[in-house]
């Protein structure tokens, strides 16, 4: 500690990315939301906000709340990062806009179509492996599917495709402390972000896929060159792991509320309903930071000009404030304005194929699954930004 609190603003001892606490983190949200608008962790000089509405004002007010000195513990303004910036993630108008506009058309509803068919091919092909038999849920379904699917449409070589997960797992932990948890994520960084670097580049892409796509507007003059391979990265970093991870949280989900899994079976209209529940229940984005431009007043407690805020997206979407029975999962609840793929200007631009994906997935499933059954204890893989499983032993019961 080197700061000291606001004036009036609740402290916290909390560490929020103790192995315990990224383990259990409901009972700490609950108590964070109850503090007030704001608290203060004393470990880091962060401000913390947990509540919907405050969580969405800071995602909403971009001005007053920037990405562009970086959306982890690190602020770009006083420390090197890890890796040179992302221009679309950590950056802020203007430069967020003409980037932003880039990854829209290249993941815009149009494009991702262009898979529908080969992603429910490939889910109907997985689950017809896969049925009546003892599976790894997390392996065999969570990290197989999207590594199936996404890899293909961004275009990348068969080769080093293994890097993927480990370069997403040294990004979502990068946005934390400098703790156990990122000095194992990045043990072997140097080959991995090597790799991962070698495949922004153009000629690494195939023709006509999503990545090799991004250079079009390369070509349009609307970024340059590295602009385009800066953003390609976004992608590699930013559409596995998330994946991974809501594909293992909908497992759990359903493994875990078997009469849920009878009401999409009654009547699969409910499947996008259904995901968006997944991922309010569950939030696999955990945490996400912003930092202030100038003095700003949260209720009684004035913030000043370059405070690092934590915003707690799982706890906002458990709010009993904006939620009736918060920790129910009901896949036909009301469940439009869940923060788990963000909001405001930087909400989740490949949202559209995240969704396809996992949606081809559960067709898929509730197509020949009578029950999705757990058959041994999951277990949660801890990382400071994702929070989800490492492993879920499941039975496909067809
Ligand atoms: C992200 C929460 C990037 C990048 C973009 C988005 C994420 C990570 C990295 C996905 C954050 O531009 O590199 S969910």
């Amino acid at each position: 500690m080197s700061q000291s609190a606001p004036d009036g603003c609740p402290v916290s001892n909390l560490d929020p990315f103790d192995e315990a606490v990224l383990r259990d983190p409901y009972v700490h949200h609950a108590e964070l939301r109850d503090a007030g608008s704001v608290v203060w962790f004393d470990k880091y000089d962060l401000i913390g906000m947990a509540r919907h509405g405050d969580v969405r004002e800071a995602l909403s007010n971009w001005e007053t709340y920037c990405s562009g000195r970086g959306v982890g513990l690190t602020d770009f303004a006083k420390e090197e990062p890890w890796r040179p910036p992302s221009i679309i993630l950590e950056a802020d108008p203007p430069l967020h806009t003409r980037t932003r506009g880039v990854l829209s058309r290249a993941l815009s509803a149009a494009e991702i179509d262009r898979f529908s068919d080969t992603f429910r091919q490939k889910a109907d092909a997985l689950v017809s492996e896969l049925l009546n038999r003892d599976v790894e849920g997390i392996a065999d379904i969570a990290e197989a599917y999207p590594l199936s699917v996404f890899p293909d449409a961004v275009g990348l070589v068969s080769s080093g495709r293994e890097n993927l997960l480990p370069y997403g797992s040294m990004a979502f932990n990068a946005f934390g402390p400098r703790n156990a948890l990122f000095e194992e994520a990045f043990a072997n960084a140097q080959p991995v972000a090597e790799w991962i670097g070698a495949q922004c580049q153009r000629e690494a892409l195939a023709e006509g896929c999503i990545g090799r796509n991004v250079f079009l507007s390369a070509d349009d003059g609307e970024v340059s060159e590295d602009e385009a391979a800066l953003l390609v990265r976004s992608l590699l970093t930013a559409g596995l792991d998330t994946t991974v991870h809501g594909t293992g949280a909908m497992l759990l989900a359903f493994a875990s509320h078997p009469d849920q899994w009878q009401v999409l079976k009654e009547d699969p209209r409910v499947i996008r309903n259904a995901f968006n529940e997944v991922l309010r229940f569950y939030s696999p984005v955990q945490t996400f930071m912003r930092t202030t431009t100038r003095e700003v007043n949260v209720g009684e407690v004035i913030l000043p000009e370059g405070q690092k805020v934590v915003l707690f997206l799982a706890a906002a979407n458990r709010d009993p404030r904006a939620w009736d029975n918060p920790d129910d999962f009901d896949v036909r609840r009301r469940n439009v304005g869940h923060v788990a793929f963000g909001h405001g200007i930087h909400v989740c631009v490949g949202q559209t194929l995240a969704r396809m994906e996992i949606q081809a997935l559960i067709a898929a499933l509730v197509d020949r699954v009578e029950q999705i059954e757990l058959v041994g204890h999951p277990q949660w893989r801890l990382n400071n930004t994702l929070r989800g499983l490492s492993q879920i032993p499941i039975r496909l019961r067809g």
